[in-house]
């Protein structure tokens, strides 16, 4: 049965900054997902506190927002079958030192002894994150 679903991609700071966000996209069409939507901002803190509400209060947080808040983003939507998993995929585990070779995080990533991990891009971990977080970042999505 046809399910197509979309997620929230977000190219983070280091990622625009280190001049990624065309290699992200490509990927991400190359796997063949199609795009909905895309913006480069730089996020309020607002939007941050609404998007990272699970993360709120661990010792990580402030230095998440500050470094999310630092440069501008490329937030994309992208949709196809399977795409939340299908992305989380690509990206590679959170940890960009473990990440397997291959994926977004593991070819690119990599510890700079920052207080926050940052790892190039984030994608939506389930179909609710999904769909609040293009509520939060696309209203008109
Ligand atoms: P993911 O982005 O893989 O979904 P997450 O939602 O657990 O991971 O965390 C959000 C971001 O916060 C993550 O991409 C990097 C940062 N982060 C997570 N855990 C961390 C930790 N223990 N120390 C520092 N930064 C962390
Ligand atoms: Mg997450």
């Amino acid at each position: 049965m046809s399910h197509i679903e979309r997620t929230l991609i977000l190219v983070k700071p280091d990622g625009v900054a280190r001049g990624l966000a065309g290699e992200v996209l490509r990927r991400v069409e190359a796997k063949g997902y199609t795009l909905a939507g895309a913006e480069l901002l730089v996020p309020s803190e607002e939007l941050l506190a609404q998007h990272y509400a699970e993360h709120v209060g661990k010792p990580f947080y402030a230095p998440l927002v500050e470094f999310m808040s630092s440069g501008p983003v490329l937030a994309i939507v992208a949709q196809g079958e399977r795409v939340i998993e299908g992305f989380r995929v690509l990206a590679g585990e959170t940890d960009p030192t473990t990440a397997a070779p291959g994926t977004i995080r593991g070819d690119f990533g990599r510890d700079w002894g920052a207080k926050v991990i940052q790892n190039i891009v984030h994608g939506s971990d389930s179909p609710q994150s999904a769909e609040r977080e293009i509520a939060l970042w696309f209203p008109q999505l």
